[in-house]
């Protein structure tokens, strides 16, 4: 597919001018905007109010020096940033991630993307993303706080609860988070719960840890009951080991597929006999080892050197749940090959142009990230909506409402693609759908936001 239509290739070109060293952030522009010429065509007051030049540009990008010390007392210096990219229907939401590849066009790939996924949720939130160069691997217990500390510095003035609630994404999960928090409500005498992925007793909610990975699977069965398929008795390939991808494990095995292959950023292990989702999180969560440990500890699981090597396992069903661009054109052709009959992004953008191409062009069932993954988001907002109530929910209202909110993700995506005459482009339907209302708000507003 190509931008065909001519202002969105205006639109496009420019940006492309302006930013031209971000090219994961081209990327995800280019894949909505492609999508969008139907929509666009049946509202031309979209074009008058200038809307989709200004979704593309962030409302304010803050980045920021972070200071520390190491263990050893020397002074180190990272590189934080918030991209607060569109508020139209919300307080700016999203994840912090901690990775030494954090730089300005990861963040506003991320950034844009979570703006059309908070909007698909159906719930009052905007799109935000922030992080940091900062490598939390090898790093002690006392460093992750210490960084954590001094990012929030920086970082307290700029969020709040009706402002911007960040979150957890790679490399920052309840432990950051807390740290994080605990820095933020110091400083501002606030106990708001300005964070989500809180842990429980600091007033996170219940199966938010679960959330991104259970959602990926309630998304990724009604894609498959739609087309008269399930879970049952599938053979399932999940990348990365990380927090995604464990309960995502955990869920798909629940739903009675057999999940035979996970990976980390080294290699990945293949259990023939169903991977058991405790001794992953045992081994990664818990021990923060690598996924090797896996075929060091389970009889009859192997381990293999290099990531990418996961896509030739041959699957039914695959959740690529690491890092963007993880699965390109040729690991999307064997796949195919290997009779692959479903794809669901775990991850934000793990699925190269070409590889989604592949995979459409072949039939294959496809679930795009900004639907399939949202929801760890809205159990996010779950978290917000019980702070704000001073209660806190059972894991089962907030598992309901999670399975409920993906149903209805699902069903408004597959209704927006038919609607505007692309019936079963999953990324067509999620990409109009959310853009619809956030324009929607956007105009209702007035010019200047
Ligand atoms: P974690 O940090 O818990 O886990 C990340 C996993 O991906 C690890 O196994 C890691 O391996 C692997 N990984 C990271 N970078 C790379 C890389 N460059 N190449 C290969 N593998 C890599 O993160 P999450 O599980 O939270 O996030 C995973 C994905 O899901 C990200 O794209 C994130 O944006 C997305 N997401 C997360 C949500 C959440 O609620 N947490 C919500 C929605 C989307 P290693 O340990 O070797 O680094
Ligand atoms: O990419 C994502 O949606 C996240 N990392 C979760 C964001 C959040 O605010 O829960």
């Amino acid at each position: 597919m190509a931008i065909e239509d001519a202002y969105l290739k205006e639109v496009y070109s420019d940006l492309a001018k302006r930013n031209g060293d971000q090219p994961e952030f081209l990327q995800a522009v280019e894949e909505v905007l492609e999508t969008l010429e139907p929509l666009i065509g049946r509202h031309p007051e979209y074009r008058q109010a200038g809307l989709v030049e200004r979704i593309v540009e962030p409302e304010r990008i803050i980045s920021f020096r972070v200071t520390w010390m190491d263990d050893g007392g020397r002074v180190r210096v990272n590189r934080g940033y918030r991209v607060q990219f569109n508020s139209a229907i919300g307080p700016y939401k999203g994840g912090i991630r901690f990775h030494p590849s954090v730089n300005l066009s990861i963040l506003k790939f991320l950034g844009f993307e979570q703006i059309f996924k908070n909007s698909l949720t159906g719930l009052p939130i905007g799109g935000g993303k922030g992080g940091s160069d900062f490598d939390p691997k090898g790093k002690s217990d006392n460093e992750i706080m210490r960084f954590c500390q001094s990012f929030m510095i920086e970082l307290e003035r700029h969020i709040g609860p009706d402002t911007d609630v960040p979150a957890g994404d790679i490399g920052v999960s309840r432990r950051e988070v807390g740290y994080m928090y605990g820095q933020y409500r110091r400083i501002r005498n606030d106990a708001t719960g300005v964070f989500t992925g809180k842990a429980v007793v600091c007033g996170g909610s219940l199966a938010r840890t679960e959330a991104t990975g259970y959602g990926l699977c309630y998304y990724t069965d009604e894609m498959l009951k739609a087309d008269g398929k399930s879970f049952e008795g599938k053979e399932i390939v999940i990348s990365g080991s990380g927090n995604v991808a464990t309960y995502a494990c955990q869920k798909a095995t629940e739903l009675g597929g057999r999940v035979i292959a996970m990976s980390d950023s080294d290699g990945y292990v293949i259990d023939q006999n169903g991977i058991d989702y405790r001794t992953v999180k045992a081994i990664k969560e818990e021990r923060r080892e690598r996924i090797k440990a896996y075929a060091e500890r389970i009889e009859g699981a192997e381990y293999h050197e290099g990531c990418r090597g996961i896509w030739t396992v041959p699957c039914d069903i695959a959740l690529p749940c690491a890092t963007q661009n993880e699965l390109d054109g040729p690991s999307a052709e064997t796949l195919v090959k290997n009779g692959v009959i479903a794809v669901a992004e775990g991850a934000n953008m793990p699925c190269s142009p070409d590889a989604i191409a592949r995979f459409q062009g072949s039939g294959v069932l496809f679930g795009p990230a900004k639907a399939a993954n949202a929801g760890g988001v809205a159990t996010s907002a779950l978290e917000m909506s019980q702070n704000s109530q001073r209660l806190a929910w059972s894991f089962e209202e907030v598992d309901g409402r999670l399975k409920g909110i993906m149903s209805e993700i699902y069903r408004t995506s597959a209704a927006a693609a038919k609607e505007y005459g692309m019936e079963g482009n999953l990324v067509a339907g999620a990409n109009i759908a959310g853009f619809k209302k956030v324009a929607e708000a956007m105009l209702w507003q007035g010019i200047g936001l």
